[in-house]
């Protein structure tokens, strides 16, 4: 760690802590919507170091990879040497959760800390021309990358943004300083051409990617560690691998011959391409001398959809699409040698929301107080200085479907049928219904979840049209089997 980095009294820090005292001492009123939802606490209670460095902040975001997809979460046919090293280097979370089933609502909870449906994010955008002045992440929202901005960090996103196309959403205006990626869902791997509609952009300008697109990213994410490795920086790395479609180039795919189903074993190499897309990002870190001090996430966006692109949930029911554990329990990792014990296995659920608060502390930044903020700072529950759990209750919607978590008990709601009722510390494939047995347990995770729910907005738009010929996830109550 390069002394410069420290925090207090470093030279490169002065205009961070010049915002900060600004905020301090103006408080309400002071610099516009954000100004007015700070505090500027010097980071969680507990969860920062008074004078340590502020840490970088990575968060490697996978796009629709299964539970089961990663060494450490035991998969036999592919091999994630990288992703798993950061697992043994760090904390990896059993009931690791993202708070939506589907890509764009999950990002929506992850940029803001808070359940997307408190705000209307509640299904995907879909593609229309019509709505792009009225479908994305609302403006009312201030996103991870704005508190972090404030805080005095250098903040890029590369990859997949989905959280609206017009102007006006563009990540260059939601706190990011650098962008390189594209706005939509999904993109071709291959072709940057292939949709002329949804172009690799450079900031606001189309380019003509010719590399494979996750190396593409990968190349991107290490210069930005790069030409940012002298002053705190966060990095959203939001692969849209392995999200289809299914394209891998042949150095990915020869190592996985030995995979007899076509769709698997390119699942499985484009998993091998953000494999080593993690693992150059890592040694990019390790030959700066950044890794003690940079905190890593990495995760999953929602469940694998298993018939769509050969991922794996097991032993998890249900697939993307649905708040069965398949589409919301994902492989979910930290890493940040500073503060969190090497190799750890953590079993309390935590949840995406909790990434906004927990780097937002370590940066001793502010998080808006005038909304509720549905994540916490996990750091001193991993380390042991905080008792209990991050979560006593995590909740779910969308559309119809609805579900609700306390300790080991989900109740499940799926439209047109009763509540079920999951003991997931016995029964983690959810597959006996036990509201007949618990009923009055059941009558209160229901009461739970409607007090929620009645805290939310009305969807801002519905869910879009799915193509046609396009397989729909099955809804949970047919998921089962
Ligand atoms: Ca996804």
């Amino acid at each position: 760690m390069a002394a410069k980095r420290t925090d207090v009294g470093a030279p490169e820090r002065a205009g961070a802590m010049r915002r900060r005292d600004f905020f301090a001492i103006m408080g309400a009123g002071a610099a516009g919507l954000f100004a007015r939802g700070l505090y500027t606490a010097g980071g969680g209670a507990t969860g920062a170091l008074v004078g340590a460095p502020q840490p970088n902040i990575i968060v490697i975001l996978a796009d629709d990879q299964g539970y089961a997809d990663l060494g450490c979460q035991g998969a036999k046919d592919v091999a994630t040497p990288h992703i798993d090293s950061l697992a043994a280097g760090g904390v990896r979370f059993t009931n690791g959760y993202v708070s939506g089933p589907v890509c764009s609502p999950t990002r929506a909870g992850l940029m803001t800390g808070r359940y997307q449906q408190r705000f209307g994010h509640e299904f995907n955008p879909g593609r229309s021309a019509a709505a792009y002045e009225t479908v994305g992440l609302p403006l009312s929202q201030i996103t991870i990358a704005d508190a972090l901005k404030q805080a005095g960090y250098a903040t890029g996103i590369v990859g997949k943004w989905h959280l609206g196309w017009a102007p006006k959403f563009h990540p260059l205006r939601r706190g990011f300083d650098e962008f390189f990626g594209f706005l939509g869902g999904s993109h071709s791997y291959l072709d940057a051409k292939a949709d002329p509609l949804d172009p690799i952009l450079r900031g606001t300008e189309a380019v003509d990617e010719k590399e494979y697109l996750t190396d593409a990213f990968t190349r991107e994410a290490v210069s930005f560690i790069s030409r940012h490795k002298d002053h705190p920086f966060f990095l959203y790395l939001a692969y849209n691998a392995v999200h289809a479609p299914l394209q891998a180039t042949e150095k990915y795919l020869g190592r996985f011959a030995h995979i007899a189903d076509p769709k698997r074993s390119t699942y499985a190499a484009m998993l091998a391409a953000m494999d080593d897309g993690a693992g150059a990002v890592l040694r990019r870190l390790r030959e700066d001398g950044l890794e003690r001090d940079t905190m890593v996430f990495f995760f999953s966006d929602n469940g694998g959809p298993i018939g769509v692109n050969g991922s794996d949930n097991s032993p998890l029911s249900g697939a993307k699409g649905t708040v069965l554990e398949g589409g919301i329990r994902v492989p979910f990792i930290l890493q940040w040698p500073e503060r969190v014990p090497a190799g750890k296995v953590y079993d309390e659920p935590v949840i995406s929301l909790d990434v906004f608060p927990t780097a937002v502390a370590a940066a001793r930044g502010g998080v808006p107080r005038d909304r509720v903020m549905d994540g916490v700072d996990i750091i001193p529950y991993v380390t042991g200085a905080a008792k209990g759990r991050p979560h006593e209750t995590l909740f779910w919607r969308s559309g119809e479907q609805r579900a609700v978590r306390r300790g080991q008990w989900k109740l499940v709601r799926a439209a047109g049928a009763p509540p079920a009722l999951y003991d997931l510390s016995r029964d983690i494939g959810e597959r006996q219904d036990l509201a007949k047995d618990q009923p009055q347990l059941a009558q209160e995770l229901d009461q739970a979840l409607g007090k929620w729910e009645s805290q939310l907005a009305p969807p801002l738009w519905g869910r879009p049209a799915q193509p046609a010929g396009r397989r729909r996830q099955r809804a949970p109550a047919a998921s089962r089997p």
